[in-house]
């Protein structure tokens, strides 16, 4: 009986302590995959050529290319639902769409130059503000707004909530998008693969950047809560954290009644 006790607390204690050693090999191992895994949804999520698309557990419309236009709206302008850049001119069709003189099908029309005071290295760059849902607007922005900052597209209409605000449109409303004719498809472009890199996925390519002072790594290079595409499309100034745009945001639907 003794030797059964015996036997069975140094089983216990076998089980114990192997349970120790697998909660501390987990806990290294979830360390390391976090780690492996931020970098690789980093990128998958943020390469604009990899076709990555936004984990969006909203139920919002697929943008397969995190470009900010759906990959629906992009089927019905013509654009490559996979490619972000769809005309490879450095920006995104997102950015193009939504204004600063660009065209998303025409890759000799770009949007007219930054406004910056100067250019950013990378040690200037700060913990911004995080924009959970990659639509250009930091969560604290978005919920001091009335806005979700883990749904990249509020009312579901294809285009993502910062690209609303930039052209005036209801990003509450479905109905009220923004306005632009439907841009002709691009002919004659080999646009698949690849196109113009932008690591960060800002919509902005790195030449882009290099050119003009962001950082090719942030999609928020000053870290004041706005991304450098929303910045650039508002005339703010993404290398200024003091400079931010000015974004009319309309009230949000009452979700009481
Ligand atoms: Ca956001
Ligand atoms: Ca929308
Ligand atoms: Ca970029
Ligand atoms: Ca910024």
């Amino acid at each position: 009986m003794r030797k059964f006790r015996q036997s069975s607390f140094s089983l216990r204690k076998q089980s114990f302590l192997r349970a120790v050693e697998l909660v501390l090999v987990s806990t290294l191992l979830g360390w390391g995959c976090n780690d492996f895994m931020t970098k690789d949804v980093f990128i998958g999520a943020t390469a604009v050529d990899s076709g990555g698309a936004i984990d969006d557990p909203t139920g919002s419309p697929e943008d397969s290319d995190a470009d900010g236009l759906s990959s629906e709206l992009e089927d019905s302008f013509g654009l490559e639902p996979l490619q972000a850049d769809s005309d490879q001119d450095g920006y995104s069709d997102g950015v193009e769409f939504v204004g600063n003189g660009g065209d998303p099908a025409d890759g000799s029309v770009i949007p007219n130059p930054f406004n910056r005071t100067r250019i950013l290295e990378t040690e200037d760059a700060v913990q911004s503000d995080p924009d959970s849902d990659l639509d250009g607007l930091g969560d604290a922005f978005e919920t001091a707004n009335g806005m979700d900052s883990s749904d990249p597209d509020i009312d579901d209409d294809g285009y993502n909530d910062g690209f609303e605000l930039v052209a005036n449109s209801n990003p509450f409303d479905s109905s009220d998008r923004p306005e632009r004719d439907a841009p002709p498809a691009p002919d004659g472009i080999d646009r698949l693969p690849p196109g113009p890199r932008d690591a960060d996925g800002d919509g902005l390519s790195d030449d882009v950047e290099t050119a003009n002072g962001t950082l090719l790594t942030r999609r928020d290079s000053d870290g004041d809560g706005f991304s450098d595409a929303i910045e650039f499309l508002t005339g703010a100034d993404p290398t200024d954290f003091l400079s931010i745009p000015n974004l009319n945001v309309p009230e949000p639907p009452n979700t009481t009644n």
